[in-house]
């Protein structure tokens, strides 16, 4: 490892050892990384230092931000950081806002001074933040007022986030105010390339969540393999999408690669299909980054789209199913590019151009990545065999001290719990998780968490979720509930549990479905079959 700019060396003590990390490949000639990288300064400096610091960097409502406003914003929030809130390089800092302007200049201003940025989904409730901050020893945070609630909630319970401000907020506490008196310039923190800028929550099959660690020279590494490859963008393009900057979808196709390339952005708030929609025709996008279900309701409105400028369309996070890439074809025009990613890979490592998709198939492993199919003994299959996907490539997975790293990388290579095979021209075919994540409508929701949730409530007495294949949402989550005696397992009851769920965790993980059972099948040592549910 190169000498770390970290002073909070906590990043650094908890990494896997480096026998259970991943092998990384750095085979592409865009992959030989300096020692000392700031992907602040690759990112969003070297446009400005180069001459493009009138060309826009990021459009929201209302707003337009050229990628020298965009730079000064991150600038002082970093001056802040450093001066006003005490940040030294190697703190972590909670981020909390929906996808806006102001996020991505507090994204940078946290590399920039050499910072750790731990990006929260806006739904999150006080129990999931408070875990998140338990486990990456969270020092500060930059939250947006909108969503200041379940943030002070957290703030009680956690003596260690002792380092608050809130944005999108008048008062003279708040961010603005501070920014107005810092200075717009900020040198940045010569960070090494390998140390961590990110750490990217993921929620697991046991709900538990564990941090996946990615230093600078991770975020420059995916910049440099799928998009140049695959997307092939350039600095006229407009992106556009739904995925929450929390999520390293997000992140990558909404922020880093379209500032990799000098393009612009537009964040929207609220990106649903109708929102998504207008903002394509509103901002004349010509990029989109969302999920399958998003494109098969957006496809009603394709001689909409037809007029706009819109020319690349990227789905991930979910399975595309052929029928969606065909339905999208025909209404748009547009074939789809399809592409498997994962928290612990920072983004897509199996994908395809408009020109080599195959309906069906995910594609082959990205320029920088290689991937196979293999048994459980980590033994190579044959082409058209069903078994677990294994990667390997510049990124990969680093759990932040925690035993599940094991199951996540065996000898060297990234696991991602998938089962697919490859064909015979060796396209990647997705069949299924491995595990019981529950992936609905493009969120993943670990079945125990829910569990976990209903049996909270004093009328249930035991529960089994598992996730139910749907037409619309890819699956559903359904919950097997046993009351206490004397409860009574009706429509009523059904509402007063989802409503409950909804209450104590984020809202998009409650259960569409309730089955009331007089007991659930458990083996002789009292686990739960699981596999019993889901054959009901
Ligand atoms: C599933 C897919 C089939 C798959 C992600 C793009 O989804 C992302 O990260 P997560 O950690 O989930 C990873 C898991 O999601 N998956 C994702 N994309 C596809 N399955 N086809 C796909 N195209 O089970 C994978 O293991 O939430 C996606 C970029 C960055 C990401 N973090």
């Amino acid at each position: 490892m190169h000498p770390s700019a970290h002073v909070d060396t906590f990043a650094r003590d908890h990494l896997p050892p480096a026998g259970q990390q991943p092998d990384y490949l750095f085979d592409l000639p865009a992959l030989q990384f300096p020692a000392r990288l700031n992907c602040a300064s690759e990112l969003l400096d070297r446009h400005v230092a180069e001459g493009r610091g009138q060309r826009v960097a990021v459009r929201a409502p209302g707003l337009c931000w050229t990628y020298a406003e965009l730079q000064a914003a991150a600038n002082r929030i970093a001056n802040v950081l450093v001066q006003s809130m005490g940040l030294v390089p190697g703190n972590r800092v909670l981020l909390r806002a929906p996808n806006n302007p102001m996020l991505v200049a507090c994204w940078f201003a946290v590399a920039k001074a050499g910072g750790i940025a731990v990006a929260t989904m806006p739904l999150l409730r006080a129990k999931e933040l408070g875990a998140i901050v338990r486990v990456g020893q969270v020092t500060h945070a930059l939250c947006d007022a909108a969503l200041a609630e379940e943030l002070r909630l957290t703030v009680q319970e956690a003596p260690g986030l002792g380092q608050v401000r809130y944005f999108h907020d008048d008062g003279p506490q708040g961010l603005e105010a501070a920014m107005a008196r810092a200075s717009p310039v900020f040198e940045n923190v010569a960070t090494a390339s390998d140390d961590c800028c990110i750490f990217g929550f993921t929620s697991g099959t046991t709900g538990v969540p564990k941090a996946t660690m990615h230093y600078h020279r991770d975020v420059m590494a995916i910049c440099a393999c799928w998009p140049p490859h695959l997307l092939r963008a350039n600095a006229d393009d407009v992106f556009i999408g739904s995925p929450p900057l929390a999520f390293t979808f997000g992140l990558g196709g909404l922020v880093l690669f379209p500032m990799a390339v000098g393009a612009s952005t537009v964040l929207l708030e609220k990106a649903g299909p109708q929102q998504l929609l207008q903002g394509i025709q509103d901002y004349g996008a010509t990029v989109c980054f969302t999920a399958p279900t998003s494109y098969r309701q957006m496809a009603a409105s394709g001689e909409l789209l037809r007029r706009t400028p819109l020319r690349k369309c990227v789905s991930a996070g979910e399975a595309l199913p052929a029928s969606a890439r065909a339905l999208w074809k025909q209404a748009t025009g547009i074939e789809l590019i399809d592409g498997i990613g994962a928290t612990e890979m920072l983004h897509i490592f199996i994908s395809h151009d408009e020109a080599t998709a195959r309906p069906g198939a995910t594609g082959k492993p990205v320029p920088g990545y290689r991937a196979k199919v293999v048994d459980e003994e980590g033994r190579e299959l044959p082409p058209g065999t069903v078994g677990k996907l294994a990667v390997q490539g510049p990124t990969g997975c680093r759990y932040l001290a925690d035993a599940r790293q094991q199951a996540y990388v065996r000898d060297g290579w990234n696991i991602t719990g998938d089962a697919y095979l490859m064909d015979a021209d060796g396209y990647f075919h997705y069949q299924a998780r491995t595990d019981d994540m529950i992936v609905s409508a493009g969120y993943n929701i670990a079945a125990p968490e829910v569990e976990d949730a209903l049996l909270a409530h004093p009328d249930v007495a035991e529960c089994g979720v598992v996730g139910q294949a749907d037409a619309e949402r890819g699956q559903i989550v359904k919950a097997f509930v046993v009351l206490r005696p004397g409860c009574v397992g009706d429509a009523a009851m059904v509402r007063t549990l989802q409503d409950f769920v909804k209450r104590t965790v984020a809202p998009y993980k409650y259960p569409r479905s309730i089955v009331f059972l007089e007991q659930l099948p458990r083996t002789s040592t009292g686990k739960l079959q699981r596999f019993k549910l889901h054959a009901r």
